[in-house]
């Protein structure tokens, strides 16, 4: 049968976030046929989904953009330096429209399943509305962060008042005003939520199971002049951010922590957190890798936490210990620490007065009952692998992926998995993106694949897949690289810490984009070194 069957489709991508418009866009230029699944009623993925208040980017609105195209650099305005969700739902909504990619997306679907043909040798994808398409190639665009996780706490079925996620967010939005409100997790997220809802509500308590670090955002509104200066300056910005380890224009220290005097490293970090930003770890070269310098930069950051809040109790509660800065994501607030301060805000900590079960009225800990009227969980993700592992994916001979990851993702430069021919993801795990700015990552992936599919065509190859020997390689590679960090020493979601059960590895690639893309080229220049290209004469379907 091979060679026989014609596709419905040349490609079915899946997500129309950042990868998944950025993918159908230069899948597009290639001329081939494709059709994008997205499970929201809007494009946007993680920027659709992430309504909750105060939810805005971390990093600079100037940086976290697409590069691809000098024009649409000149013509769209951020008025923020770090941007809100709607603003970048409002880029995204524009890209979607600017090159016509609408036409191409069918919203509202999510994809259930997507199975891999060893007759045919096409993947046949099935939606929960009914598609059922044929395709020679499937990209996974569904995101690092985009399964939002509930705790399973006993006795949530019979709160009487509401409750969110803040990664799935309401659409209608959620009333705060004059209510008593209970928000549970304190990582980007609930950091970002709590000081707007605390405006609102009239009462709020935060349950806190790990104290986080953050650093003051100092946002502000781009004036005129910087917003023409932004504009000058973009060719400069986009080859600073491709010659960065984070893909951002973020200036990074070049020396070690270690080796200046106590006064002047406090004075840098002193400069950093004026500032603003998550900047401050980069101070230094060796925040992420040497003990004492993060001591230093830890010692720092709870120091300026007893600063703003005004109870010695609460500051102390408040003052990570144990967890190195940076290793968890490094959290970038407006006046977080400092809404501590006011009356109706009270901070629980759940290690101390475990949550025990949701009652019909509120929260019951070992102290007692707190009534709410809305509940929201700022719980976080199954992160990197739970969109995937939540579709039914097969591999040749009917292989389940999340059967064969269920020891910890397995993948050859977070882009591809043996078993899998044609199947690719867009910043899967294995993948630097989750450590960077994850856009410029999401580029760089979409155009290496984009360059492997046209070279593949143009040389007569049918399939490729990663083969194992390469992907059990990168597993190490990236494992033996994050050895020599302090990041396994926080129970981030990078190790899948934060969901039971999950094996514990660490996924994101931590070698920065500048080594990263390096090996890519180097895979690419060895002519696609640890793939498998199959002709289509020679086609094995056994
Ligand atoms: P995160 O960073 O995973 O934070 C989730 C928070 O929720 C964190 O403080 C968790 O505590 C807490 N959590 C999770 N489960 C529970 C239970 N059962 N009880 C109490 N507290 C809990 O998710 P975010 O959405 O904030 O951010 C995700 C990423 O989005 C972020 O890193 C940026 O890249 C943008 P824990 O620390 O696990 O003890």
């Amino acid at each position: 049968a091979e060679g026989a069957a014609t596709p419905d489709l040349d490609a079915v991508v899946v997500g129309a976030g950042f990868s998944g418009l950025y993918m159908l866009h230069r899948l597009r230029g290639l001329g081939l046929r494709v059709r994008v699944f997205e499970a929201g009623g809007g494009v946007g993925g993680t920027w659709f989904w992430n309504r909750y208040p105060g939810a805005r980017c971390d990093i600079e609105s100037w940086d976290y953009s697409y590069s691809f195209d000098p024009e649409l650099d000149q013509e769209w305005e951020w008025t923020e330096r770090y941007p809100a969700q709607p603003e970048i739902r409002a880029y995204l909504e524009h890209v979607a429209d600017r090159y016509g990619l609408r036409e191409d997306i069918t919203l509202d679907t999510r994809v259930a399943s997507a199975r891999f043909d060893d007759d045919t040798g096409l993947w046949r994808v099935r939606t929960n509305r009914g598609h059922d398409v044929t395709a020679r190639y499937v990209v996974m665009a569904t995101g690092c962060l985009s399964a939002a996780r509930t705790p399973d706490i006993p006795g949530m079925e019979r709160f009487a008042g509401e409750t969110c996620h803040t990664g799935r967010w309401p659409l209608e939005g959620v009333e705060f005003e004059g209510k008593r409100v209970a928000v549970i997790g304190t990582g980007s997220s609930g950091v970002q939520a709590i000081p707007v809802i605390a405006e609102q509500a009239a009462h709020l308590t935060v349950f806190q199971r790990t104290a986080t670090f953050s650093v003051p955002a100092r946002n502000r509104e781009l004036g005129a002049d910087e917003k023409r200066h932004i504009k000058e300056t973009y060719p400069d910005r986009r080859r600073l951010t491709r010659e960065s380890p984070t893909g951002t224009t973020v200036v990074r220290g070049d020396r070690s922590a270690t080796e200046v005097p106590p006064d002047e490293r406090r004075a840098a970090f002193e400069q950093r957190w004026e500032r603003g930003g998550a900047g401050l770890p980069a101070a230094f070269t060796d925040v992420l890798t040497d003990r004492r310098a993060n001591d230093a930069a830890s010692e720092f950051v709870r120091s300026k936490i007893r600063e703003i809040v005004e109870d010695p109790e609460t500051a102390d509660r408040l003052c990570p210990r144990d967890v190195p800065i940076a290793a968890k994501r490094l959290c970038v607030d407006t006046g977080y620490y400092a809404t501590y301060n006011n009356e109706h805000v009270e901070l629980v900590d759940v290690r101390a007065h475990p949550i025990e079960e949701i009652t019909r009225e509120g929260v019951r800990t070992s102290e007692g009952t707190h009534r709410y009227d809305v509940i929201v969980f700022a719980t976080g993700y199954d992160a990197m692998t739970g969109a995937l592992s939540r579709i039914d994916i097969r591999g040749r001979h009917g292989l389940s992926l999340r059967e064969k990851w269920s020891a910890g993702p397995v993948t050859y430069l977070g882009l591809a998995t043996a078993g899998f021919p044609n199947l690719f993801v867009v910043a899967g795990p294995g993948s630097p993106s989750v450590l960077t700015n994850v856009v410029v990552s999401i580029e760089h992936h979409v155009e290496w694949l984009v360059e492997l599919l046209e070279r593949m065509d143009s040389a007569g190859v049918r399939h490729v897949e990663a083969t194992e020997d390469a992907e059990v390689r990168w597993v190490e590679h990236v494992n033996e690289l994050a050895s020599r960090t302090l990041y396994p020493e926080a129970n981030s979601w990078y190790l899948g810490a934060n969901v039971p059960g999950k094996p514990r590895v660490f996924m994101p690639y931590p070698g920065g984009l500048v080594a990263y893309r390096e090996a890519c080229r180097r895979v690419a220049d060895n002519d696609y070194e640890g793939f498998s290209l199959t002709p289509a004469a020679a086609d094995r379907t056994d």
